[in-house]
C-alpha cells in the first residue's frame, strides 16, 4: 500500500519536470481598463499564455466579448479582474459587452 503511494508521487514529479524541460513556460499578461479603454488595446502573446483584464474604473462594470465565438466574460466591477488562457494561435478580436465601442485585440503567436 505504501509502495503504491510512493510510485504515484514519483510519476507526478516526473511529469512536472518534463514540462519545464520542454521550455514551455506560459506567461501572464495584464490589460487595464480605465475610462472605457483597454490598455494596451493590442497585445501580442504566445500560445498558452494567460491574459488578465483588470477593471480600474471608479464605478463602471465591463466585460470581454469575443467577436468570433460570442464567448463573453461575466461583468466585472471596479477592482475585479477576469482571466483567460489562449492556446490557439491567431488574431482574437474582442469588445466590451455593454460598451461595444470598446475594442481590443489579442495576437496569439505560435
Ligand atoms: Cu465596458
Amino acid at each position: 500500500m505504501n509502495t503504491k503511494r510512493i510510485t504515484r508521487g514519483l510519476c507526478a514529479g516526473l511529469f512536472v519536470t518534463s514540462l519545464f524541460a520542454g521550455g514551455v513556460q506560459a506567461a501572464e499578461h495584464e490589460i487595464q481598463i480605465v475610462q472605457y479603454t483597454y490598455t494596451p488595446a493590442e497585445l501580442t502573446i504566445k500560445a498558452g499564455d494567460t491574459v488578465t483584464w483588470i477593471n480600474g474604473e471608479k464605478r463602471v462594470s465591463h466585460s470581454v466579448f469575443f467577436n468570433a465565438t460570442g464567448e463573453e466574460s461575466e461583468r466585472f466591477f471596479p477592482g475585479e479582474r477576469w482571466s483567460r488562457t489562449f492556446d490557439q494561435p491567431g488574431r482574437v478580436e474582442y469588445r466590451c459587452g455593454p460598451h461595444p465601442e470598446m475594442r481590443g485585440v489579442i495576437i496569439v503567436e505560435p
